[in-house]
């Protein structure tokens, strides 16, 4: 057999040569191609299709321009792409960033991800992610609605309900999916299911809102449980305090664990006895509401003390969950997680630990739950709601949530499955050869595509 470690860096040289200046696209292709190599050099059916090669292309990348007016009249550009990333195994899939951080390597890395998410989730969906630089802090109701619309204006020539169905991301929620889609009606004069995340009043699915946080900690959850433990009683530290940190949290409360942090771009809250339901709810209302600070969590209530431009990796914590954004969790910062105790790292964002993070867990054999299987509720309810849209019904929130439970539990066995190493699961490898492996047949059944 070929020398891995070899072709690794073979791979790897040719594909930054073709995607210069996409470093975020690199560490996330990289990750995938370091656990799958073996595997792939094992079966040369699938190395003599040139699988890896082909699906670290992506089918196809749109990129336009999104002219829109401001409250005071003065006329702005921003720059929009939608990287359609593979559909092997069903329509794209995949949500919009808006935030100023937002590149096609941003775009090109997340896309990539979500192809192995999405075949996690055994749901026939592909992969994507689109989004923009556009900025919506500090923005008006008015100014968000003029650039939704704008940006749906080019948009839904490239989207459909059995093409590409795009939901929200950072930045996107629930108001930015409804322009977006009010914008795509008018346009298209039908309604038709062409995005998720959708009010429950027109289409959405119940508890796709919560999913993402749901379902990371049902994984953590069964991650521990594997391992004859469980999340009841462990001390949590999250960061972020948007849409998948704030459900984290909810759910990690209701199964008896106190969680000891939330965090945003300026820095990151402490709650030493414990995040309560009364601030929560503060939160849930200072960030959907009011976006507002996390600052002023600690403003309002006695016992939490607010830290400038730190994370909370610093924390003395049973359990990690980082839940804002790609590399929001360095070497130094595992280091101290490690030093500290941590005994898992479950992964609410998608990328948030370096690479050099990720080598420390493997090295000292943490638990460490990668994105693209602890992220994946949200996507899998986007799936439901898909399906619900199709039969013309709407499930109840018991019935998603527990079919949500399930899916996590199967995405934790078909981890468990790829990824044993020794007597030891490493989720890592598991979840990129058990995302790889579905998509690959695939691709290999259909010819030269
Ligand atoms: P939101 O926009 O709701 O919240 C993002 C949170 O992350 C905010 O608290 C934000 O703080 C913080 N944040 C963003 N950028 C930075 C940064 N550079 N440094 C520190 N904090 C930052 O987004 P979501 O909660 O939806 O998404 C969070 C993560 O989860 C992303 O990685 C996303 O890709 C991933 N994800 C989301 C899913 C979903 O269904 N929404 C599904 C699967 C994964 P601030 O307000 O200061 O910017
Ligand atoms: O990263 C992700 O999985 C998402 N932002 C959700 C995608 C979706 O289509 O629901």
């Amino acid at each position: 057999m070929a020398d891995a470690k070899k072709e690794i860096e073979q791979f790897m040289k040719g594909l930054k040569k073709r995607n210069a200046h996409e470093p975020e696209f690199h560490q996330a292709v990289e990750e995938v191609v370091t656990s799958v190599m073996p595997w792939y050099l094992d079966h040369d059916d699938y190395r003599n299709a040139q699988i890896l090669e082909r699906l670290t292309e992506p089918d196809r990348i749109v990129i336009f321009r999104v002219s829109w007016e401001t409250d005071a009249g003065c006329i702005r550009a921003n720059r929009a792409w939608r990287v359609q990333f593979n559909h092997a195994i069903g329509p794209y899939k995949g949500g919009l960033r808006f935030d100023p951080s937002v590149t096609q390597s941003v775009l090109k890395f997340l896309g990539f991800e979500q192809i192995f998410k999405n075949s996690l989730t055994g749901l026939p969906m592909g992969g994507a992610k689109g989004g923009s630089n556009f900025n919506p802090k500090g923005k008006s109701d008015r100014e968000i609605m003029r650039f939704c619309h704008s940006m749906m204006t080019e948009l839904h020539r490239h989207i459909g309900e059995d093409v590409d169905v795009p939901a929200g991301d950072i930045g996107v929620g629930a108001r930015e999916i409804s322009y977006l889609f009010g914008q795509y009606m008018r346009l298209q004069n039908r309604w038709s299911a062409v995005m998720t995340g959708k009010g429950t009043s027109f289409g959405g699915s119940a508890i796709r809102t919560e999913a993402t946080g749901y379902g990371c900690v049902y994984f953590c959850d069964d991650m521990l449980q594997h391992h004859d433990d469980s999340v009841e009683g462990k001390s949590i530290a999250i960061s972020g305090s948007g849409n998948v940190a704030r459900y984290a949290a909810e759910k990690a409360i209701d199964k008896g664990a106190k969680v000891i942090s939330l965090s945003d771009s300026d820095g990151c809250v402490v709650i030493k006895n414990g995040l309560t339901d009364e601030q929560l709810k503060f939160a849930h209302e200072l960030k959907e509401v009011k976006r507002g600070r996390i600052s002023e969590l600690a403003e309002k209530f006695d016992g939490v003390q607010f830290h400038k431009d730190k994370s909370p990796w610093g924390l003395k914590c049973e359990i990690a969950m980082p839940c804002a954004t790609q590399n929001e969790l360095d070497h130094d910062d595992a280091k101290q997680l490690i030093d500290n105790g941590v005994m898992a790292v479950c992964e609410g964002a998608n990328m948030p630990t370096t690479s050099d993070a990720a080598d420390l867990f493997r090295e000292k054999k943490i638990l460490h739950a990668p994105g693209k299987a602890a992220n994946a509720g949200g996507v899998a309810v986007s799936g439901l709601e898909q399906t619900q849209n199709s039969m013309r019904v709407s499930w109840s929130r018991e019935k998603v949530d527990n079919r949500l439970k399930s899916i996590m539990s199967e995405i934790h066995g078909r981890c468990a499955e790829n990824g044993q190493q020794n007597g030891h699961v490493n989720y890592v490898d598991g979840a990129n050869i058990g995302g790889f492996r579905r998509v690959a047949d695939a691709l290999l059944g259909y010819g030269v595509v």
